[in-house]
């Protein structure tokens, strides 16, 4: 230890590390240390490292999203706090290291200190960073606990993941009973660049889930087929959906608006198209949003029972198949029916499609379990009943056969 001379480091902040960009400005490096060049440039940098944090401010598209609940709240100040602590570290490390290599390099002459081993160091090292983690652990278990705390919600809704969309089923509470399902609804010509991309490309939906502003709304997720991961950044919600699991969550939304996420585990090929847009209303507006609902759930239960009794012309149903399978089907099995060899089956010309209407209604009400042909028991009894009729009738297949609703509620049933 005879050569390490901790009087020498008096005075010198972190900081001065950044010397090094004054010293290397003169030609010959000399032993002087300071000037007001290094204060100044401390002094820059201290602003600059502000000025890059501030820029991580609300509003900022490099930061999180405004938090929108108290959950979102915390986790946000959590993060920036954790930040700061992180920018203290590595200037107080990085400046002892650099501050370390140049004030002690060969070519000033410096002889090396030739030490094994410090117990006081040790202990100094050991016991600092432990208690920063402590400082850091113990808000952050008090949230993660709070994120679980789903009890006595005012709304209960299901979340169910499917390959590729949301299902919300309304359990309990105002809208108990409202059930749909929630699908991108960007167009496939901005997709494939035929059409400028609009202002919420990806993240836009045909059906948004609809809660009222300040009641606490507890969210229970499954999956139907596939993990799918249900993530609403500025609600602070992220929790996977998992089948054959039940998985909850809770938000109280602090303000009304449209927040959007995504589903954030990786679900098969259409993952980056099921996102999730939550509108948040005034309670007034959510009740009549409610009761609109609830008129049209009726309505299409009166069209439902009416359907089912219905018998459709084969033109009927044809047309009206062929949009079901460009909607549900084409993206695997192809518009023009021959699937893809090795992946996807050829409905073109099958046996099974060209065989008896049972095993047809079967496979596709309940799918084929362990294959990508999932059940598509969700449809309602016309929209199958018209695929079935238009895959039994299109490309080479001429079975003339017609399958009506009620021979798919049958199966049903
Ligand atoms: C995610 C991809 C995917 C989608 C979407 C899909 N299928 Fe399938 N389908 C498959 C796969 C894979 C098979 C083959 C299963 C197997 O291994 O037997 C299959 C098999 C079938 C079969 C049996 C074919 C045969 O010859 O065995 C029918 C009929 C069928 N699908 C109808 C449909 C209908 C109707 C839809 C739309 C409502 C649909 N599929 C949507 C992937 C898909
Ligand atoms: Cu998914």
């Amino acid at each position: 230890m005879t050569d390490f001379k901790p009087a020498e480091y008096k005075g010198h902040s972190g900081l001065k590390y950044l010397r090094i960009k004054s010293r290397l400005k003169s030609v010959k490096i000399s032993n002087h240390v300071g000037g007001y060049m290094s204060s100044k440039l401390v002094g820059l940098a201290g602003v600059s490292a502000l000025a890059l944090y501030s820029s991580m401010a609300v509003g900022s598209k490099y930061n999180f999203p405004e938090p929108q609940s108290i959950i979102a709240r915390e986790i946000y100040d959590q993060h920036i706090w954790l930040m700061w602590i992180c920018l203290v570290i590595f200037i107080g490390v990085f400046g002892v290291m650099f501050y370390s290599i140049l004030k002690h390099r060969k070519s000033l002459g410096y002889k090396a200190a030739n030490f094994h081993h410090s117990t006081s160091v040790e202990v100094v090292w050991t016991v600092i960073p432990c208690l920063i983690l402590i400082v850091m652990a113990y808000p952050a278990t008090k949230t993660v606990i709070a994120m679980k705390d789903t009890s006595q919600p005012d709304i209960s809704i299901k979340v169910t993941g499917y390959q590729w969309m949301w299902g919300y089923d309304y359990l309990h509470g105002e809208g108990e009973g409202v059930s749909f399902f929630s699908k991108l609804s960007t167009p496939k010509a901005q997709i494939e660049n035929r059409e400028p991309k609009g202002e919420h490309y990806l993240l836009e939906v045909d059906n948004r889930l609809v809660v009222p502003v300040g009641k606490k709304v507890r969210i229970i997720l499954t999956a139907n087929d596939v993990i799918h991961a249900w993530w609403v950044p500025a609600l602070g919600i992220k929790q996977d959906a998992i089948p054959g699991f039940i998985r909850d969550t809770w938000f109280t939304a602090d303000n009304p608006g449209i927040y959007r996420g995504q589903c954030a585990e990786l679900c098969g090929k259409d993952h980056g198209y099921m996102p999730i847009v939550v509108e948040v209303l005034e309670a007034d507006a959510y009740s009549q949003w409610v009761a609109a609902q609830q008129g049209e759930l009726k309505a299409a239960a009166v069209q439902a029972t009416a359907d089912a009794e219905k018998e459709f012309t084969i033109d009927e149903l044809i047309t009206k198949g062929e949009q079901v399978y460009a909607a549900a089907c084409a993206a695997c099995h192809q518009p023009n029916g021959q699937g893809i060899p090795g992946a996807f089956a050829a409905l073109d010309g099958s046996e099974l499609v060209n065989g008896p209407v049972s095993a047809h209604i079967g496979i596709v009400v309940k799918g084929k379990t362990g294959t990508a042909m999932t059940p598509f028991g969700h449809l309602s009894d016309v929209d199958l009943a018209a695929v079935i009729t238009y895959e039994r009738n299109a490309w080479s297949n001429k079975t003339g056969d017609v399958v009506q609703p009620s021979e798919i509620s049958q199966f049903r049933n």
